[in-house]
């Protein structure tokens, strides 16, 4: 489930595409508190100043009157049919600017592939990630900073988190920890550090997995609902959570696990949406198909440190 293919996605090859006038300038900044206060974009304007589209396929296009928004206002991501596979061939935003630590996320209506034939693969994305793939942590792999959420069109009702410290293309040396939820249940289907692809789990350390199982919403449809999912990323801990019906926090994974399996690097904050052609739905070995119709997330809000 979690193959070479779902990596490079992102790790380092794929977003190396980018092109030369979109790569950042990685600027540090002071620690923040994990409670900083947020700044919250509504989407309201086509192109806020502090973002920028980061694949040749995106249009940062606000779309108006969308039901279930909070001001009627919601950005547009929509995948084109057929796309290349990779976040690459996908459309997709990221911040101007870096930030160390913070409340990072997004209220957002998922992309929905209900009634497409063949379970299509497309991923709907929110995550820090920094493009600074040098050695910092000083563990012998290449960096790969990243906090991801990350859902499926075919499997709305559950949400996957991974924690992202280190990955080599070249090598398949990677540090990354990943726990997948069913949201609507409460179940916590995967909780997994792993270290190269095919080797398996490590042996979970002590505040690696908690909560043992998240409080069940009922009726959970990511690509049906509007739904907020943010985290906290502090230097000693990160905390996912979203909300239930009657907008109450639910905590999906409070991650406290050793410090050096958490991102210290400064990093953009990114949204996408894009075609896995192996990243099947949790519990089924089905390859992923592409999608023959665009596919579409709505983005009320996006949420940053100040
Ligand atoms: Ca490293
Ligand atoms: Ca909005």
């Amino acid at each position: 489930m979690f193959g070479a293919g779902r990596v490079r996605r992102i790790g380092g090859a794929a977003l190396a595409l980018v092109s030369t006038a979109l790569v950042s300038v990685l600027v540090s900044q002071p620690a923040m508190a994990a409670t900083s206060v947020t700044r919250t974009m509504a989407w309201n304007n086509t192109a806020p100043s502090l973002i920028r589209p980061n694949t040749d396929y995106t249009t940062l296009q606000t779309a108006t009157r969308v039901p279930g928004t909070v001001d009627g206002k919601a950005l547009r991501l929509t995948l084109p049919a057929d796309p290349e596979a990779g976040p690459m061939g996908g459309v997709g935003f990221e911040t101007t600017k870096a930030y160390k630590y913070g409340t990072f996320g997004s209220r957002m209506k998922t992309a929905d592939c209900t009634g497409q034939k063949n379970a299509p693969g497309v991923i709907t994305a929110a995550f820090t990630y920094s493009r600074d793939h040098a050695d910092t942590n000083g563990n012998g792999v290449t960096d790969n900073n990243e906090i991801d959420f990350e859902i499926l069109c075919s499997q709305p009702d559950v949400v996957w988190m991974t924690i992202w410290t280190d990955y080599s293309e070249t090598s398949n040396n990677l540090r990354s920890i990943s726990r997948v939820v069913n949201v609507r249940t409460g179940e916590v289907l995967y909780n997994c550090y792993i270290t190269a692809y095919g080797k398996g789990c490590e042996k979970p350390l002590p505040g690696e997995n908690l909560p043992a199982r998240t409080t069940p919403i009922p009726g959970f449809d990511a690509s049906k609902q509007f739904r907020t999912y943010k985290f906290d990323w502090s230097a000693d801990r990160v905390v996912f959570y979203t909300f239930d019906n009657q907008n109450r926090k639910v905590v999906l994974w409070d991650y406290r696990g050793p410090s050096d399996r958490i991102p210290q690097s400064p990093s953009l904050f990114m949204q996408n949406v894009w075609h896995s052609a192996n990243w099947a739905p949790f519990g089924s070995t089905a390859k992923p198909t592409r999608p023959t119709v665009a596919n579409t997330a709505l983005i009320d809000s996006t949420f940053l440190p100040q």
